[in-house]
């Protein structure tokens, strides 16, 4: 059994201190000596990590080291009667170019990069690959290339001191030949940083946004947490072969070059958006995961949950707060939720895995931060100031856990958190129900709460649910402003003497990760919807008020109403409102939230029938608003050159839903206009898929012709023909698209631009009936396997709603999962289709 659990920690008997690196690039025989200062601290053997390493020598002080004295396997160097204090020399050979993993040392577009978080250090030479083992490092890279980075400061060309003791997950090397689009920063400690972007020759005019984000970053966190950034240099490096969004090594981030590169012409506002917040969270890496990091890698979410919270509060600061917010939520429950509800929930400190790369999840990331949020609504702004100024002054240069983090606001507040931290340990999303009772002038809200059953948990004991609410009444005045509630127990009463019958706005903020029950009346909630004060529950309002009429379209084929449709349509012109709530207002539920809203309310999931209830209700939507949707687009219209800030943002996004209406209606009329029109990639994809749903065989090849030389624009095409085709054709579109010359399964972006849209983006075309989707997806899954095991075990959690469906859906999945389990796959795949079997 190769499980690890979390209860068998224990430090390491011989550390090190000190790393020094000699690394001689070449594809196929990169030559790796390193010198490792060890110390002894306990009793025991030195186990060195490495995998797929070939050993060159082996010297203990200088000596070699004669074979009685270390036993080597694929996995491991043992080192027997190992002194108290000694240098130990390795020489490994690697082959970067054969390494489609994207883990270790590789190759992309002909430069050398680096991924080691979580356990890919181990695959550049023997090591303790673990993150409770810190040290120093000197790193000199040899290579007939122009650019040879590596973290810390540079001392002289190639070669490179890092001052900051670190893990190996944070070693990072990148060589190249590259160009620098650059800048300066001046930390509010004086020291003098230069900012780099490092990038492919060409793409240099792509960076700007980029480096005025890490600006704003470094001048963020300094003014709302205190922290200052601690070397000369800061640089990124955009890499076009990357397994997720970006690494937060130290000094020198490595991206995906979807998240670095942008121009008006081949970047959207959504892309520009990403790229601020995820140069925002690799660089609070720095304090949050570098500085302090994890003691092991079940306390990921310590760095993750923490780093995610605050690049959400960066973006929350830098555009608007509500649209945020409301967007945090969505991909929360869409992602996290659907996690949690399923056989691959686990709690957000997991305690126990087969391969840690599986635990990169929704739970520990975004669930992690939610967890973040509400200890600061419980401890409130000061209180949680005072807790992590603690954090950082205790815990400098440590690998700590949760309890480490929780006792610094413990400490800092007096206030007992050891309920609270049950939400680290208790997977499931907690179903908080709301009963209201109004009689003899005193309102009454009873919550309860119930944490669910989840795979290896039961019995589960009530948590701290921090729930904010406040009062209107009738006609949507306020009559009690927000406060906050703690649910401690199985059951919590709020009361209030009023004299007419209040309209209760619960959970305002979203104020805990939980699924609220709330029987509330179609009047209170269009109350709510033109009211409330608390703009995530006005959208929320609205999302009840959708939900409910689309849920019944399925259920009990009935037509959307007119009171909802007359509600929607005057928020559509409501302009007092930001168009970018708007948007979000007008947006239907996804079809994957309709399935598993059914599935709970007891009713088998029909993916066709459920889209064609969405289809159905945008239609009836468009109808409504028919004769304003020219005059409201025209309102829409930015002046001026492109600019990605928020409010013109959010002016695109509201044009992009109305356009998508009059698609509906007028078969592609105005979309055709659009796309001609269009300045910028935002307002052209939004045409463009517009286009493709109404079937317009020619915009595919038009934009072909006009993109097919920029990589990051021809993923957005080759998604976008998946997500927005029929159902039905949605497989064979996929298929085509995989045999073209120009997809490369190989490059993450690209093969989740065919594969992954077709799983999360065409969810009626994945689930259909004949089972092809399912058959599309194993093929690949276990084509990819063989190549990238991390990719593999991420894209089949497509497969883990599984027992939603209909008896017929659950049959052709399961035969598919048990196709996999029965050939020769990767740990990483193996874990994950376990778990998903039961
Ligand atoms: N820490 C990295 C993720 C590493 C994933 C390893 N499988 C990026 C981030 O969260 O910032
Ligand atoms: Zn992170």
């Amino acid at each position: 059994d190769e499980t690890v659990y979390l209860k068998d920690y224990a430090p390491v008997p011989v550390t090190v201190t000190h790393v020094d690196l000699h690394v001689r690039l070449d594809p196929r025989a990169t030559e790796v000596s390193a010198r490792l200062t060890c110390k002894r601290q306990g009793p025991g053997e030195m186990v060195l990590n490495g995998e797929q390493l070939e050993m060159v020598a082996l010297r203990l002080d200088g000596k070699d080291l004669p074979a009685d004295r270390y036993t080597l396997t694929d996995k491991t160097l043992t080192l027997h009667d190992a002194p108290d204090a000694f240098l130990l020399e390795t020489v490994a050979r690697i082959s970067p170019e054969t390494n489609k993993a994207l883990e270790g040392l590789y190759m992309s577009n002909g430069m050398y990069c680096t991924q080691c978080e979580a356990e890919g250090f181990r695959r550049i030479t023997w090591m303790l690959d673990r993150p409770d083992v810190m040290a120093t490092y000197d790193v000199e890279i040899e290579a007939d290339l122009p650019v040879l980075l590596s973290n810390g400061d540079e001392v002289a060309p190639g070669k490179w001191h890092d001052p900051w003791p670190k893990p190996t997950y944070l070693f990072a090397l990148v060589a190249g030949n590259l160009v620098a689009a650059s800048d300066r920063f001046t930390t509010m400690e004086g020291r003098e940083v230069a900012l780099n972007v490092w990038v492919r020759p060409g793409d240099e005019g792509r960076t700007g946004y980029a480096l005025d984000a890490l600006k704003r970053s470094m001048a963020w966190d300094e003014q709302v947490y205190g922290r200052a950034y601690d070397l000369s240099v800061f640089n990124i490096v955009a890499v076009d072969d990357f397994n997720m969004g970006a690494m937060e090594n130290k000094g020198l981030n490595v991206f995906n070059s979807k998240y670095v590169l942008a121009s008006p012409e081949t970047a959207t506002d959504t892309d520009y958006a990403l790229i601020e917040g995820i140069v925002a969270h690799e660089y609070f890496h720095n304090w949050t995961g570098n500085r302090i990091t994890c003691r092991d890698w079940f306390q990921l979410c310590l760095k993750e949950g923490l780093t995610v919270f605050r690049d959400q509060q960066f973006s929350a600061d830098m555009r608007s707060a509500a649209v945020q917010r409301i967007g945090d939520v969505l991909q929360l429950r869409a992602r996290q939720f659907r996690e949690d509800a399923g056989p691959l929930a686990h709690p957000v400190r997991p305690e126990s895995f087969v391969e840690i790369n599986n635990f990169y999840t929704a739970t520990v990331y975004e669930k992690g931060a939610e967890v973040i949020g509400m200890l600061r609504r419980l401890v409130g702004p000061d209180g949680y100031q005072a807790g992590c100024d603690l954090y950082f002054e205790r815990h400098d240069g440590q690998a700590c856990t949760i309890e480490d983090w929780l006792k610094c606001f413990e400490d800092a507040t007096g206030r007992d958190l050891s309920q609270f931290a049950l939400w680290y340990s208790q997977a499931g999303t907690p179903r908080v129900t709301v009963e209201e009772s109004w009689e003899d002038g005193v309102w009454r809200a009873t919550l309860r709460q119930v944490v669910p059953d989840t795979p290896g948990q039961t019995d589960k004991i009530p948590m701290t649910i921090p729930v904010a609410w406040g009062l209107l009444d009738a006609d949507g005045a306020e009559l009690r402003p927000t406060e906050v509630f703690e649910l401690s127990e199985a059951e919590g009463v709020i009361e209030v003497e009023t004299a007419s019958r209040p309209v209760l706005s619960v959970l305002r903020g979203f104020s805990a990760p939980v699924i609220l029950e709330h029987d509330q009346s179609d009047a209170d909630r269009l109350v709510l919807l033109a009211h409330d004060t608390d703009p995530f529950n006005r959208w929320e309002a609205g999302r009840a008020l959708a939900k409910a009429r689309l849920v019944a379209m399925v259920a009990e084929g009935t037509a959307p109403d007119a009171p909802w449709l007359e509600a929607i349509a005057k928020l559509a012109r409501d302009e007092t409102a930001d168009p970018a709530f708007r948007a979000l207002a007008l947006a239907l539920p996804s079809e994957d939230d309709l399935a598993q809203t059914l599935h709970v309310g007891g009713i088998v999931p029909d993916p066709d029938a459920i889209h064609a209830a969405r289809e159905a209700a945008g239609l009836a939507i468009a109808q409504a608003l028919a004769s304003d949707l020219g005059e409201l687009r025209r309102a829409m219209r930015v002046t001026g050159p492109y600019d990605a800030n928020a409010e013109d943002a959010g002016k695109r996004a509201l044009d992009a839903v109305l356009l998508r209406l009059a698609t509906r209606l007028d078969g592609g009329d105005a979309a055709r206009a659009a796309y001609g029109a269009a300045d910028n990639m935002t307002d052209r994809m939004a045409a463009f898929t517009c286009l493709l749903e109404a079937g317009d065989p020619s915009v595919a090849k038009a934009f072909e012709e006009d993109w097919k030389h920029d990589r990051l624009v021809m993923d957005k095409w080759f998604a976008a023909q998946v997500m927005h085709s029929a159902p039905d054709r949605a497989v064979g579109i996929a298929t085509g698209l995989t045999r073209r010359d120009d997809f490369d399964a190989a490059n993450p972006n690209r093969f989740r631009s065919v594969i992954g849209a077709l799983t999360a983006g065409n969810p009626a075309g994945f689930h259909q009936k004949d089972g092809s989707g399912y058959r599309f997806l194993a093929d690949w899954l276990l084509k990819m396997d063989a190549m990238n095991p991390q990719m593999a075990a991420r894209m089949s959690t497509a497969f883990d709603t599984w027992r939603r469906y209909d008896a017929d859906r659950q049959d052709l999945i399961r035969a598919q999962l048990d196709r996999i389990a029965g050939e020769s796959i990767s740990r990483d795949l193996a874990e994950m289709v376990g778990r998903m079997r039961g």
